[in-house]
């Protein structure tokens, strides 16, 4: 019996998702632990380090001193770089991540297809060739008008090498900082397996929406199930209902409406519903001055919920807040 118990219980974190995490401790220490994959300092004060494993963001977070978001795997962690791109793999994961220069390739759109090539040829030659979440920031989403607009510009150029990453559309984050300087920072998990895309009853598959919002349809899933089960990332989640955007210039009703999007894809998911201490959710929020309302929100609706609330643009100018994150079974 015992043994049967165990056996059922090695089988069951026979590929345990990375754990992500809010910590408040110094970059060198967190990157001295075993294990640790990847640790991301944000705002415009954190230092460049050599360690291919660890990654700014020049997003200004509301709460200092800001935590650091820290990736830990079971196993052992190597890391490299490969032209621009910085990895580390450890458990079974990849970590790769990519800061291209605007101006040295041509604008938004021949940017990120230049990255998304670069990190499409790299991960298909790893282990690890399974794509299951990126991150996307670029300088001053809303740049531009129309077509011309930079988000828009920026799903054209990543539309045309993303087929590389082979089997269907990753769950996904695309996020303005406030940058002057246009460049384009992307990131990405990739695991040995495929995952299991989920999308949301309540949502239009973003791959499907019409014309309106540009040329080419934004390539992303609502959320990933990690291959081996134990972990939902979920993408960037905001007040769209359909296509649509909802509750212009509401940002309650947009965090209401948000929440009711988050509880959907968890449902859809088949993951336990609502958001616990382990389940880590970061809010991009445009204005600062809303700032103090979205994190009475949190603490009225998402008790207990580690919650990083930072200074980025929604990829629609109608939209004022938008939130990721993980769940845990
Ligand atoms: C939306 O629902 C909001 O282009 O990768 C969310 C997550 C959004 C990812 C992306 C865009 C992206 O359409 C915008």
């Amino acid at each position: 019996m015992v043994q049967g118990c165990e056996i059922a219980a090695a089988q069951a974190v026979e590929y345990r998702a990375p754990r992500v995490s809010y910590r408040s401790m110094q970059a060198a220490a967190a990157l001295a632990e075993p294990g640790m994959l990847a640790v991301i300092g944000f705002g415009a004060g954190q230092a460049d380090r050599d360690d291919p494993r660890w990654l700014t963001l020049a997003l200004e977070p509301f709460d200092a001193p800001a935590p650091l978001e820290c990736w830990e795997v079971d196993g052992d962690v190597v890391a490299g770089r490969d032209g621009a791109i910085r990895w580390s793999r450890g458990g079974g994961w990849l970590f790769a991540s990519l800061g291209l220069d605007e101006t040295e390739h041509g604008g938004a759109a021949s940017t990120a297809e230049r990255a998304y090539a670069a990190l499409s040829e790299f991960v298909a030659q790893q282990p690890e060739r399974h794509v299951l979440r990126v991150w996307n920031y670029l300088t001053a989403i809303n740049d531009g008008d129309g077509d011309a607009e930079r988000y828009k510009q920026f799903c054209n150029g990543r539309a045309r090498s993303m087929g590389a990453f082979g089997d269907g559309f990753p769950a996904a984050t695309a996020i303005g900082y406030h940058d002057h300087h246009p460049r384009l920072q992307v990131y990405l998990l990739a695991g040995r397996r495929p995952g299991r895309r989920v999308e949301n009853p309540r949502q239009l598959s973003a791959w499907r929406y019409p014309r309106q919002y540009g040329p080419t349809p934004p390539s992303f899933a609502r959320a990933m199930r990690l291959p081996g089960g134990d972990a939902l990332a979920i993408s960037g989640t905001a007040a769209v209902i359909g296509h649509a955007s909802a509750h212009r210039d509401d940002l309650l009703a947009q965090l209401e409406e948000t929440l009711a999007n988050l509880e959907a894809l968890l449902a859809s998911a088949g993951m336990p519903a609502g958001f616990d201490t382990h389940s880590p959710l970061k809010a991009y929020v445009r204005h600062p001055a809303d700032a103090r309302v979205v994190r009475d929100f949190f603490r009225q609706r998402l008790p207990g919920v580690p919650a990083l609330l930072l200074h980025g643009d929604i990829c629609r100018r109608e939209l004022l807040v938008e939130i990721d994150g993980w769940r845990y079974a």
